[in-house]
């Protein structure tokens, strides 16, 4: 074999690549894990090198990006490689870091469907989907944005204006008025669209309207999302309507529908943070029980905040029970109507913001130790009626969500979360009877 021979640079390579590493790795295990870290990179990026290092015995489970986009959690990803057999402990490669610098739009794009994209919510919100906020940095999306007819030449304004953005992980754009078209092949749903509201109007009247438009648009989900979509209802009145939907799309599990009550779960967080002056990201698991309305119950009993000595109950930090009890409550359930005098129009940005934590938390997990509050079909928890859609303090995990349970519920919980049930009660029936 020659010096210039192609075999012959081949099996340095090798060598360089390989062999020493390999030599190292049953020498020095630290030094392994980093090895075999970057083998994987080699292989992805070059892939004939595999067939020596299958030649010298060790086992390739190859990285794919075959996990289902939807409904995969952190601790699901592969672990690359193995030796065979296993000398030591593989620490698991976090996916997205590995293909990073190689081909960071490996994965198959997700179709994520938002109703109402045209309206103020809709405009903050696509954005956010486009840049991955909502589903992650290195995973591509399809937008599916569906209006009405009245809203079409906006729609497609808002169209232009996602093409003109350039956004990296945005692989298509879908923009219609037709429910079809716009369900068709959907992994998440975020429902925005809906009837608000106007002057004069009685609750039955606007109830009826939402109620036909939840009716219909749940048969278009039922039957032309891709298995296993996730639902999320965010138009009000949210639990009513996402409960609607259930019952017009059965062959939906009812795991997979839910209703936005995040953005009181971080309106609670913010307020904390506020008054004892520390960052929103060192308070966790505040509670929203209840109704996305002004009955919903704002509850810090579980919460807790990160400082210097460890986490502390809230409480404990605050010592002002009587604000807690009192001023903290009224100011998370009437933020809505704050923000409307204020802005003259209803939130909107934190809002959409909500609305990607609460589908990214589903989707990828609640980090260990944190629950989130979320609108989801109640089984009886907590001695919540079964058959409501009612926030719930929940974990995340392999792209399911759990109540957390277990919680201990004092007097003036159990009023307050009674109370906000009684109201759900009756918004159920108010829908029903729209619907006869
Ligand atoms: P906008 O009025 O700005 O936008 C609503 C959009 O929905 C419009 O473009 C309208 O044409 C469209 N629409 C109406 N009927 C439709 C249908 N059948 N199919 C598809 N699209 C339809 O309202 P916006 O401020 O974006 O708020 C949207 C909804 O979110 C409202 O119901 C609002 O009450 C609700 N909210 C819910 C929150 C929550 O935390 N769950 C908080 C924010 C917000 O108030």
């Amino acid at each position: 074999m020659s010096s210039e021979s192609p075999s012959f640079l081949y099996s340095i390579a090798f060598f360089v690549a390989f062999a020493i590493p390999e030599a190292l790795n049953i020498l020095l295990p630290a030094f392994g894990d980093a090895v075999t870290q970057r083998r994987v990179k080699v292989e992805r990026a070059y892939p004939p090198l595999l067939l020596p290092v299958i030649v010298t015995g060790v086992t390739v489970e190859k990285v794919t990006s075959s996990i289902s986009p939807i409904n995969r959690d952190r601790s699901e990803l592969p672990k690359a490689i193995t030796h065979e057999p296993p000398q030591k402990p593989q620490i698991p490669i976090h996916f997205p870091a590995i293909i990073d610098d190689l081909d960071p739009m490996a994965k198959e794009p997700v179709r994520v469907l938002v109703t109402g994209a045209a309206g103020q919510i809709g405009y903050a919100l696509v954005p956010m989907i486009a840049r991955g906020i909502m589903l992650g940095a290195d995973q591509p999306v399809i937008l599916h944005m569906l209006d009405i007819p009245p809203a079409a030449e906006a729609l497609n304004g808002v169209k232009m204006e996602l093409i003109d953005a350039a956004f990296p992980l945005l692989k298509g754009v879908v923009a219609t008025t037709d429910a079809v078209e716009g369900c068709t092949g959907v992994n998440v749903a975020v429902m925005v669209g809906g009837f608000p509201r106007k002057e004069g109007m009685e609750r039955k009247d606007v109830m009826t309207k939402n109620v036909s438009i939840y009716k219909s648009q749940a048969t278009a989900l039922e039957k032309h999302a891709a298995p296993n979509c996730k639902v999320l209802v965010v138009a009000n009145p949210a639990n009513t309507n996402a409960l609607i939907l259930k019952e017009f799309a059965p062959s939906i599990p009812e795991k997979n529908i839910t209703c936005l009550t995040r953005l009181d779960h971080n309106r609670a967080l913010g307020q904390i943070s506020e008054r004892l002056s520390v960052p929103v990201s060192d308070v966790k698991n505040v509670i929203i029980w209840g109704n996305h309305s002004s009955s919903q119950y704002p509850d810090v009993n579980h919460a807790k905040v990160q400082t210097s000595a460890g986490e502390k109950p809230v409480r404990e930090l605050v010592k002002n029970d009587e604000y807690l009890n009192g001023e903290f409550i009224t100011t998370v359930q009437q933020r809505g109507a704050a923000i409307i005098k204020a802005r003259k129009l209803s939130s909107a940005l934190s809002a959409a913001s909500s609305a990607c934590d609460h589908i990214r938390d589903w989707v990828l997990g609640t980090p260990e130790g944190t629950f989130v509050s979320m609108g989801v079909y109640s089984d009886g928890s907590y001695d919540v009626p079964a058959g409501l859609i009612y926030s719930f303090p929940v974990t995340c995990r392999n792209g399911e969500w759990s109540i957390v349970q277990g919680l201990p519920i004092d007097e003036m919980s159990r009023k307050k979360m009674d109370l906000t049930a009684e109201e759900l009660k009756e918004e159920k029936d108010l829908a029903y009877s729209c619907l006869s």
